[in-house]
Formats: C-alpha cells, structure tokens, sequence
C-alpha cells in the first residue's frame, strides 16, 4: 500500500515533469530563434518525451486510487549564452532528474513499495539512456566549437530524431 508520504512525491513529480516539458518548450523556442530546425526538432522531442514520463506518473497514481494535484509552473530559462550552453543546461537538469528518482525509489524501497518500485525501474533505465544522449550532443558540440559547418551538420543530423512512445510499458 502507498503511503500518503509516498504519495505526495509521486504527484510532485507529476508536476516536476510536466515542468520539464516546459522547459523544453523554451529551449526549442530558443534553438528557432538561432535557425536551427534540428536542434529545435531536438526539443520538440524532449518536451513530447517529458509530458510521456508525466502521464506515466499521473496515471499510475489513479490507478493505486490516489489523487493528482496539478500546480503552477514557474517561468522557466529562455536565454542561453550558446547550443553548449543549453546543452549543459540540459544536462544539468537530467541529472537534477534523476536525483529526484533515486529519491523516489529509496522511498519505496524503504517502505518496501513493491509495485511502486517496478513502476520507478522504468524510469531508472530511462534516465541512463537521456543523460548519455545530451553528453553525446556536448561532446559533439565542444569538438564543433566555431565551426558553422560542423553546426549545420548537426543540426541536420538531429533533425531526423523522432519520439515513439513505448509499446511495452
Ligand atoms: Fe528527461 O526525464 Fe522525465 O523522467
């Protein structure tokens, strides 16, 4: 059984989740305002991706009869200094993102949550696979440094980037 405590950081992710999607939103805002279509394209898919991972929380908590509570979101960063800068960004908040999962899966381990914890392992493996996709883009992108050719091109590459959510899950 989920206790309320439990309950409470499952909805607060919920909302943490959609935020991100929000602050997706702003960083292909910004990424169009630079011309590139692919590094937009790029959000575009993360912002689908989070608000995913959201109703995945959202619907797990009515389906263990609890209550989702939605809540304001706060302006997210909509400047940023460069394509580096705003990966860095990004992957600074992936990981602020998996800190809060590890957060929740010590709950539910600690209160021996059993469903809860096979619902987070999803989001486990989740994590590993988006913080190696962003350090991949900075690697790329401190090689590119000033060069606009070598930015084009990546741009392009990302351009091709699709979401498909999960049928198995
Ligand atoms: Fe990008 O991660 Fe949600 O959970």
């Amino acid at each position: 059984m989920i206790s309320e405590g439990l309950f409470k950081e499952l909805n607060s992710q919920t909302n943490y989740e959609f935020a991100s999607a929000h602050l997706y939103l702003a960083m292909q805002a910004y990424c169009e305002a630079q011309d590139l279509p692919g590094f937009s394209n790029f959000f575009k898919v993360q912002v689908e991706e989070e608000k995913f991972h959201a109703m995945r929380f959202f619907n797990y908590i009515n389906q263990m009869n609890g209550r989702v509570i939605i809540t304001s979101i706060n302006e997210p960063q909509n400047e940023f200094g460069s394509m580096l800068e705003l990966f860095k960004e990004t992957l600074k908040h992936e990981q602020e993102i998996t800190q809060r999962i590890y957060n929740l899966m010590n709950i539910a381990t600690e209160e021996r949550e059993h469903a809860t914890i096979s619902f987070l392992k999803w989001f486990i493996d989740e994590q590993v696979e988006e913080e190696t996709t962003v350090t991949n883009v900075i690697k790329r992108l401190e090689r590119i440094g000033d060069d606009p050719a070598a930015l084009y091109m990546l741009d392009q590459e990302l351009a091709q980037r699709t979401f498909t959510p999960p049928t198995t899950v």
